[in-house]
């Protein structure tokens, strides 16, 4: 048990689509915190930076394209065990594998637009805040 504190990314597909709210408010009803939360366009340098583990990967330039293509809201959320629990309530990448009751689950179908963005351990977390809310 650690309150831990994680970067969500709501993507330019949940921008795009009025999800922000749906988003953000499953994250408060589970009983985390939104600490601070602002709207921005990712240029980029900056979403090179933030997907600098993939930069090898197959789908990187997709992934780098699309992060940039659209206004996000990012936010800085707080909460018991709060990387985890973002995660559960993600789902899983893949919005086809994600069960329904999961944001991707629930809103999503192709795995590149997959809604939401949230740091997958402590140290991710860190990283991705400094970039971020630095
Ligand atoms: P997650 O967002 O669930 O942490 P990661 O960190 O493995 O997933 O991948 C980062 C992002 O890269 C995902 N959100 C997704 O948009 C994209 N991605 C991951 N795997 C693939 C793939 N096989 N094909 C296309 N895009 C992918």
């Amino acid at each position: 048990m650690a309150i831990e504190e994680t970067l969500v990314i709501c993507k330019p597909d949940a921008v795009r689509r009025g999800l922000v709210g749906e988003v953000i408010a499953r994250l408060e009803r589970k009983g985390l915190t939104i600490e601070e939360m602002r709207l921005m366009r990712i240029d980029r340098d900056l979403a090179e930076r933030h997907y600098a583990e993939h930069r090898d990967k197959a789908f990187y330039g997709d992934l780098v394209g699309f992060i940039t293509s659209g206004d996000v809201a990012v936010a800085r959320v707080s909460g018991e065990s709060a990387i985890s629990v973002v995660r559960t309530l993600m789902g899983p990448t893949d919005p086809v594998e994600a069960p329904p009751g999961t944001i991707r689950g629930d809103f999503a179908t192709v795995i590149t637009e997959n809604l939401v963005h949230g740091s997958d351990s402590p140290e991710s977390a860190k990283r991705e805040l400094d970039l971020f809310f630095g």
